[in-house]
């Protein structure tokens, strides 16, 4: 049976705009990240069963913070802005936000980090940009396919297929994948047993500055 991280209690603990002004590394943290509108918020709604917790929105670019939850009191969610956001000025968006890529790369009680994809999509060519980036700065994460509630199941296993074939061949290993839906709590058990492994997992190592 997949031991899940139980949830007690779901809280906003603060906002930060950077990664100085994030609270102090004192608990263990996990990220979601994924392109505007992707249902990163709705996820995080989904996981706590609080429903208002994160903001959620049909527009995308919603979250434009860092947002922190505290679960439990003694470890948090975090919920990342999304990139791609099509209406954000060209040098505001880079790719994907600096701040979030520094948080990505920095951040020492980051245990582990869902890239959530659109399971009713072909790969994006900035998701495909964005995992490969996450490969390469070697940030452990596991992907997360959401809003599958919005089509057949075996749908979404084709393109979960699809995604493997041109983005993950000849990653090995490869990251953990999970499918979710906010709608039907698809999902929700598998991602809490995955935190609740990735819990005890040995912290980063400090990248050497340069
Ligand atoms: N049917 C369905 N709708 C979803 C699901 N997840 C998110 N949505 C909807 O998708 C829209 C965007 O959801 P958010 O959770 O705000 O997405 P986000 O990734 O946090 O977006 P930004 O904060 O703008 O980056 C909202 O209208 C949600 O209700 C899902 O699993 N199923
Ligand atoms: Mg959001």
């Amino acid at each position: 049976m997949l031991r899940a991280m139980k949830i007690n209690s779901a809280s906003f603990l603060t906002s930060a705009t950077n990664l100085n002004s994030c609270p102090p590394t004192v608990f263990a943290e996990f990220a979601f990240i994924g392109r505007s509108n992707v249902g990163k918020s709705s996820l995080i709604n989904m996981l706590t069963m609080k429903k208002g917790l994160a903001k959620v929105s049909e527009t995308p670019g919603k979250t434009q913070l860092i947002n922190f939850f505290s679960i439990n009191g003694n470890w948090n969610l975090v919920d990342l802005p999304g990139y791609g956001y099509a209406r954000v000025s060209k040098t505001q968006r880079a790719d994907f936000n600096e701040a979030v890529a520094d948080f990505l790369e920095k951040r020492e009680t980051l245990r582990h980090t869902f890239a959530l994809i659109d399971s009713r999509l072909p790969p994006q060519v900035i998701d495909v940009e964005f995992i490969n980036w996450l490969i390469g700065a070697e940030i452990p994460f596991a992907i997360v396919f959401t809003k599958t509630d919005k089509q057949s199941a075996s749908k979404t296993q084709a393109n979960i297929a699809h995604f493997r074939q041109k983005v993950l061949a000849g990653i090995t290993p490869g990251p953990a994948t999970f499918i979710s839906s906010a709608e039907t709590k698809a999902g929700r058990k598998e991602i809490l047993a995955h935190i609740e492994a990735q819990m005890s997992a040995r912290k980063k190592q400090p990248t050497a500055s340069a």
